[in-house]
């Protein structure tokens, strides 16, 4: 495996013996202790350390034959990066995953625990966090020449506490016991105006290490800080305090990432951000673009910029200001720089989630950067004029401004005239961003639009998270699909041979089991490894219908309790809502309440059981993708732009139950019809639902069992007699129902009927598994990246060179 990168370094240095005495030293020499007083914390970090040292030739050499290649570069911007934790990933990247072992062992320590140590990085809120994170390890991992840049929030995503009351939420520290993987580089940092302050970016660096190469990019996050540490003159009329204020204030910049679908609550602190971290992004672009000796009208040669979703999107305004202020080029030759270097990704469909600012704000804080908003869109508007003629509405849909009493910049409209392409997630995300939410602008402009179906990093989604099958693959198929995940349909071989779908099985039940341990030992809640898992764990809202599948459990609790004889099911569910979304933390408080009274009823025992999984994570995510036997993937369709956490799960095994809506579809067609379980209207019905005028009643009259499960929840039986709790979410499911509960509850039911049928055949369940792994090649982010980078950025590998000698 991989002999190429293993050669550049000396097999003394990889042995185990060699990483057990550089953990040693690390106890000395970096943490200052003897063995007796070491924490295992100390050993975690000794361990990264190692680690690091042998990461670091990569990470430099890297570095070097890009400035001396002069290369053509991506660049991300994202302001989210949900990482997950770097330990596990680094030694699978490496190929010293066993050497690590075998170092700790000799130490006497349990390298599962060490890696358990470490906090982390929760800064993404989720699936499009996350996206960024596997885009980061599949662009090392093709040898792309690639940067991203985002924030260095001081607190992450919050961490969930579930009670009986529902989520808890408290901060998120990950930074408290230090952080072995970054570099702080304060010779790079920049000054960003913002209303009458200016704060300083100062540079955090991260290596993004590919798989079987020595290609080691950099994540580079911005950390805020004041420009002068005190204001002198405050300091000097005697007022400390006030002087030191200043210093905090522009260090709240960076302090915390804010949840999503947060009303209002924030929105000056989070446009700060943005121009924040795009300005420091762009002003580091333009300097390493002077060091190479290149004029400022060459930066769309150099650098291929991809704005993930709008946050970023304020680049199109700065990259215009720095190029017409800084540089001093004319508005058109600009204009041409900023539109061939900047590329747009739409990550909802949601219109209440198109970001928008008011005016009022923006004028304040980015005086300057609105005055370039209002020229390019009286250009823009200029030439729509002309091509629709006596056509007011569409001008008025067309605009970067929104009319009105409160006038506001529509980001979205900005990203798509500053950009040469805009793409969707998935093929029908794109499709319906192209009829619909983007619709004039796709009629303008056909070829700025294109899709490029998203992806997850087969590395750590199977190679780290799932060892058991990472080995089996590797028995049965070779190594490569770690490089080539398309190797997957190379199973199909194997499915008629009962022997091996015997090693698959006893694999996935292993999953199962390190699972309920885990539960077992956090939660306190013991499962059986041999029921069906049924797994929903993504954010919870409303439209991903977290409460259908809740309204399903109740269901079958009723059908258990008459006597009907239903396979054991475990049914699992996780996620965080945001702290200011009252439905969604009432759903989180009907399935807790639901497991409240589930659990204890004696009845269930051995036949259902229902859990929340407290504190979703990437970590989570790596213990519970493996050990999902069904995968819940019920949205509204046409409301998921694509998901990921669906192709996680089918990548291990998984048969999904979903809607026609984002990846899904494209999942069904790729692992077959026959081993997906479909049900629910489709988009194209549900657009016409809102178009006729849509009430759930008609549906629930016609539905005796769903009337049994709303009387039963309004009857207090899960809210400890409590009738008014769940009123609010009863009260919206049967007068409105936004997202189509009671329309697709009958169809949700039949398939559940048809999985039960299924799972009562081990053989053919496992069958179905294989099926669904074997499929799922198409999946990995390298596909997704190659797409990018051949169709959207003209960014071509390049092979890093050993160029800095051993120590
Ligand atoms: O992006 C998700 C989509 O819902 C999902 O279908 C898709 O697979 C994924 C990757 O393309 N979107 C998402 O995660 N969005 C956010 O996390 C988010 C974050 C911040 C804000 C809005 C949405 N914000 O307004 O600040």
């Amino acid at each position: 495996m991989a002999e190429s990168f293993r050669s550049s370094t000396s097999p003394c240095q990889t042995s185990s013996r060699a990483l057990a005495e550089a953990m040693q030293r690390h106890l000395f020499f970096s943490q200052a202790k003897s063995p007796s007083l070491a924490t295992r914390h100390d050993h975690y970090r000794c361990l990264a350390l190692a680690v690091r040292d042998r990461l670091l030739h990569n990470w430099v050499d890297t570095a070097e034959t890009y400035t001396q290649a002069q290369v053509r570069t991506a660049v991300y911007l994202s302001a989210e990066y949900l990482l997950g934790p770097h330990l596990d990933n680094n030694l699978v990247n490496l190929g010293l995953r066993q050497e690590a072992e075998q170092a700790c062992h000799e130490l006497g320590l349990d390298l599962e625990e060490l890696i358990r140590e470490e906090p982390e990085p929760g800064l993404g809120n989720g699936g499009l966090g996350r996206l960024a994170a596997c885009f980061q390890e599949s662009m090392a991992t093709l040898e792309l020449p690639a940067i991203g840049y985002g924030i260095r929030y001081e607190f992450g995503i919050f961490r969930q506490q579930i009670t009986t009351q529902g989520q808890q939420e408290s901060t998120d520290s990950w930074l408290a016991q230090g952080n072995p993987w970054e570099v702080i580089r304060p010779e790079w940092s920049y000054p960003v105006t913002i209303g009458n302050h200016t704060v300083i970016g100062v540079a955090y660096d991260t290596p993004i290490l590919g798989y079987g190469v020595r290609t080691t990019n950099t994540l580079r996050l911005w950390a805020a800080s004041a420009p002068e540490a005190l204001d002198f003159a405050s300091f000097n009329a005697g007022d400390y305090t006030k002087a030191v204020l200043h210093k905090m204030q522009s260090e709240t910049l960076s302090k915390v990432l804010y949840p999503n679908d947060e009303p209002e609550q924030g929105k000056r602190l989070r446009l700060s951000q943005q121009i924040f971290f795009v300005s420091c992004s762009l002003q580091d672009m333009f300097r390493i673009l002077r060091g190479q000796g290149l004029p400022a009208r060459e930066f769309h040669r150099k650098f291929a910029v991809q704005l993930n979703d709008t946050h970023p999107a304020i680049a199109v305004a700065e990259l215009m200001r720095l190029l017409l202020d800084e540089h001093r080029l004319d508005w058109d030759t600009a204009w041409g720089v900023t539109t061939a270097s900047l590329s747009y990704t739409n990550h909802t469909l949601l219109p209440e989630a198109l970001e928008t600012w008011g005016i009022d704000l923006f004028q304040q804080l980015l005086p300057r950067q609105l005055e370039i908003i209002y020229e390019i869109n009286a250009r823009f508007l200029r030439m729509a004029r002309i091509r629709y003629p006596g056509q007011p509405d569409k001008l008025a849909r067309l605009s970067l401004i929104e009319e009105g009493p409160h006038r506001k910049v529509r980001m979205a409209n900005l990203a798509v005239v500053g950009c040469h392409h805009t793409n969707g997630v998935a093929e029908l995300h794109s499709e319906l961003l192209r009829r619909h939410v983007l619709a004039d602008f796709a009629e303008l402009w056909p070829d700025r639009f294109t899709n490029v179906t998203n992806g997850v990093t087969p590395r750590r989604w199977m190679a780290v998270a799932n060892p058991a099958l990472a080995n089996l693959l590797d028995d049965v198929i070779g190594s490569h699909w770690r490089r080539d995940l398309t190797h997957l349909q190379a199973l199909g071989k194997h499915t008629g041979d009962d022997a091996f779908l015997q090693r698959w099985r006893g694999v996935r039940d292993a999953s199962k089991q390190r699972l309920v341990q885990h539960i077992h030992q956090t939660q306190g809640i013991l499962l059986d490894h041999s029921s069906l898992f049924d797994v929903q764990v993504k954010r919870i809202h409303e439209y991903k219908r977290q409460h259908l599948a809740a309204l399903h459990v109740v269901e079958r609790y009723l059908r258990l309790r008459n006597g009907e004889d239903l396979p054991p099911r475990t049914v699992i569910f996780g996620g965080k809502a945001a702290p200011g979304y009252a439905m969604a933390k009432l759903i989180i408080r009907l399935i807790v309440g639901i497991a409240e009274i589930v659990n204890m009823d004696p009845a269930m025992a051995g036949r259902l059981r229902v859990v929340f999984v407290p504190n979703f994570s990437v970590s989570l995510g790596q213990l519970i993708y493996p050990a999902v036997d069904l995968s819940e993937q019920i949205s509204t369709a046409g409301k998921e732009a694509s998901g990921t956490g669906n192709m996680k799960m089918a990548l291990n095994g998984a048969l999904t139950i979903g809607t026609l809506d984002g990846a899904n579809i494209e999942i069904r067609d790729q692992v077959g019809a026959d081993n997906f379980f479909l049900f629910g209207h489709t988009a194209e019905q549900i657009h016409e639902f809102d178009r006729m005028g849509y009430h759930p009643m008609p549906w629930i009259e016609k539905d005796p069992i769903v009337r049994e499960v709303i009387e039963l929840i309004g009857s207090g039986h899960f809210s400890e007699g409590d009738r008014d709790l769940f009123h609010p979410l009863l009260a919206n499911l049967t007068s409105h129902d936004p997202f189509k509960v009671m329309a697709d509850i009958g169809d949700y039911r039949q398939a559940q009927n048809h999985v039960d049928a299924c799972w009562q055949d081990p053989s053919r369940w496992a069958r179905m598994s294989v099926a669904n792994t074997m499929g799922c090649g198409f999946f990995s982010s390298d596909r997704s990246i190659q797409e990018y980078a051949e169709r959207i950025w003209k960014v071509a590998p390049v092979p890093v060179e050993a160029t800095t000698r051993s120590l």
